[in-house]
């Protein structure tokens, strides 16, 4: 009985001078991201902070009537369309597979934006500005926003939510 020598194999062979110079930007680019994107947040407003509280998708579609019925103005394509005062409590809310209300703001007041899904996660890309946000079953997601530029936006949902995610469009107007 013989012991064969077992040939080394790729991982056991020194790194090779490419490899190391392509890992080494690798790594300093993965440190740099890091670094970026919490400097975003305080620089850039690429990362808006908010406020977060659970509540379950009942709750929320309750809140959600409660303010359509108050400020309800008209139809849009079977959505009802609102124009809630300046400084007050506005609600999106997504389902599969459209958001409702449209919503009409006014250009330069500011609003409480509570976002919210009641059934999957779905994603909130106001278009064309590329504005990103997630609408989290179980949690009202709050942004204050004060919508600056007038115009017709769209509400894109960019998280896969089933058969119908690519129809799931919403409108937003800021007049
Ligand atoms: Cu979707």
């Amino acid at each position: 009985m013989s012991i064969q020598a077992i040939k080394p194999g790729w991982w056991q062979k020194p790194l090779d001078g490419q490899e190391k110079i392509w890992l080494s930007i690798a790594f300093v680019w993965c440190l740099a991201i890091t670094i970026i994107m919490p400097w975003w947040h305080v620089v850039g407003d690429h990362n808006m902070s908010g406020e977060y509280h659970k509540i379950t998708g009942g709750d929320f579609s309750m809140l959600t009537d409660q303010f359509i019925e108050k400020y309800q103005v008209g139809m849009d394509e079977g959505i009802p369309v609102v124009v809630p005062p300046a400084n007050s409590d506005i609600f999106l809310r997504g389902a599969q597979w459209e958001w409702d209300p449209v919503l009409k703001l006014k250009a330069g007041s500011t609003y409480r934006l509570h976002l919210s899904s009641i059934d999957v996660n779905h994603g909130v890309s106001i278009q064309p500005v590329n504005m990103n946000f997630q609408a989290v079953p179980g949690y009202d997601s709050i942004l204050t926003i004060t919508p600056t530029t007038k115009g017709e936006y769209r509400i894109i949902c960019n998280e896969f939510c089933g058969a119908g995610h690519h129809a799931m469009i919403g409108k937003l107007i800021v007049e």
